[in-house]
This record gives C-alpha cells, structure tokens and sequence, in this order.
C-alpha cells in the first residue's frame, strides 16, 4: 500500500473519516457532472412515470426497483478507483459489495444554514425504519459499512459540504436514540450543531468515506447552484445486505455488463441473470 493510501486508512480508522481528493480527475469532472444531474433527472421522471418510490429504490409494488448505477455510467468506472478500493479494502479484506447507491444532491438556496440533521448510517441507523437491521448498541469496534459520498460539485461550507464530528464512530451515544422504538435515552440533539463538528470539504472529484458509525449530516446549501452527489455504500462479504428488503435494487443485464470488469464484482450480487457469488 502506497503512503497516501495507508496514512488515509489510519485516518478512517482514528477518526471515522477521510476525504480522498480528485478520484475523478479535473479534465472529466464536468462532463461527469453534466451526466449525473441528467441521468438524476432521468431517474426521477422514469420512477414518477412507472409509480415507483425512488426514495426506496422500489416499483409501484413495492418490489425492488431498477438500480441507481442503471443512470451513473459517467461516474461508474470510477467506483472501482485503485485508491479508494485500497482503503475499502484495507479495512474489509478483498470481498466487498455496494449494498446501496443514491442521488445525494443538495437543492441551492437554502438560508436555513443552521439546519443538522445528524445520524448514523445502515447498519447503524438507529430508525430502523425498513425492519433493515440495526446493530445493537453500544455498537461493536468494528467497521461494518463505508459510506462514500462522491463530491460531484466542490464541498465546502458555501454550498452544504457534509457535517461530520470526528471519532463519533467509537462512541456509545447517538444522535438518534430517541428515535429506536424503544425510545432510548437521548444524550444528543440531532437537529442541532454539535460541540467539534467540522463540515467535509475537498475539490470536486473527490470521495467522502465515512464508516457507517460516525455522527453526520447533510448541509444546508445556500449557494445558488446545486451541491451534486451521490453515495454507494460499499460492504464486507459477511454483511446482510438484502436482510429487510432496504434498497435490493436489480441492476439490468445490459448495465451490467456495461460496467467495466473492476466494477463488475461491485454489482454482481444485484445483477439480473448472474449467480450471486455471496450466497452461491
Ligand atoms: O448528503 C450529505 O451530505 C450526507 C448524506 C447522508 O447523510 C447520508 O446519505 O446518510
């Protein structure tokens, strides 16, 4: 592993985040920006079309819906980034997975800049709204899931960069607790800005890795033009990720096989027509 990469890892691990720079490099970034808001545009009105719940990934029956990577052929060949899979997989081993990947594109205009609205994620969202899965608290020292969070516009604190605090990840608190359906203590207002939050910058192009652990919240965007984003959400192989039905999206044959032969492995598990190599 090259310095970068290990220095970021050390980073992830002690603080429960690390922003890798320009995975997407400054000569495709625009284009790859164009594609995103159209194909995010695409999505919507081809879920609205159907009568299914983007939100949820799922058609009008609520089975699951066609997979967001079927709209991310620009960003696509960067998911399976030499940089970014060494940190992936110097926490995770080689056999990982994206459970879940999604539009995260914060709308401009926004004067409510004080807004937060701080969780932690699957498997560690403590809503459990989907019947999904949550891990019990105090939550184990083990990463169980990274986010990543493509900066596909610039973050930074004038467009709703992403509030994080620092080494949350190992904390026996959340700021959701009161939201369990056993309405736990709450030792933390989700809705407010908490004491040593920093807000997650980096040049557009860049890769937000958090593990799922950590206390973070969207921005509010108060710049005129929208913060463009998106998140997969890359899984060891022991990792249930259809437990629950939260986001089984199928990525189409045709996308599939479109996708290049690093990312492949990626989606195979959602993949029509393809054994799945974690339950075969
Ligand atoms: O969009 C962001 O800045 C944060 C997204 C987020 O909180 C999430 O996907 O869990």
């Amino acid at each position: 592993m090259d310095n970068e990469s290990d220095y970021k890892l050390g980073q992830l691990r002690r603080e429960g985040w690390c922003v890798l720079e320009r995975i997407i490099p400054r000569d495709k970034i625009r284009a790859v920006r164009a594609g995103v808001m159209a194909s995010h545009e695409k999505a919507k009105s081809d879920y609205a079309a159907s009568g299914g719940n983007m939100g949820r990934q799922v058609d009008l029956h609520g089975a699951p819906g066609i997979s967001m990577i079927a709209y991310l052929s620009d960003l696509a060949p960067y998911l399976a980034d030499e940089r970014l899979l060494a940190v992936v997989h110097g926490i995770f081993g080689h056999h990982v997975r994206i459970a879940q990947t999604e539009f995260k594109t914060q709308e401009p205009n926004r004067e409510d800049i004080d807004w937060r609205g701080f969780h932690s994620d699957w498997p560690h969202d403590l809503t459990d709204r989907d019947q999904a899965g949550r891990v019990a608290q105090p939550f184990p020292n083990v990463t169980m899931q990274l986010s990543v969070l493509w900066m596909i516009s610039e973050f930074s604190p004038e467009n709703g960069g992403t509030w994080v605090v620092p080494r949350t990840h190992r904390d026996p608190h959340n700021p959701r607790m009161h939201q369990t359906p056993e309405h736990l203590d709450e030792h933390v207002d989700q809705l407010r800005s908490i004491p040593g939050e920093i807000q997650a910058s980096g040049p557009a192009g860049s890769a937000l890795v958090m593990d799922s652990r950590i206390w973070h919240s969207a921005g509010a965007n108060p710049s005129s033009e929208p913060r463009v984003a998106v998140i997969t959400r890359y899984c060891p192989w022991w990792l249930s990720v259809e437990f629950g039905g939260r986001n089984n999206a199928v990525v189409p044959v045709s996308v599939y096989n479109a996708l290049h032969e690093d990312v492949k492995p990626l989606y195979r598990h959602r993949a029509e027509a393809q054994d799945n190599p974690f339950t075969g």
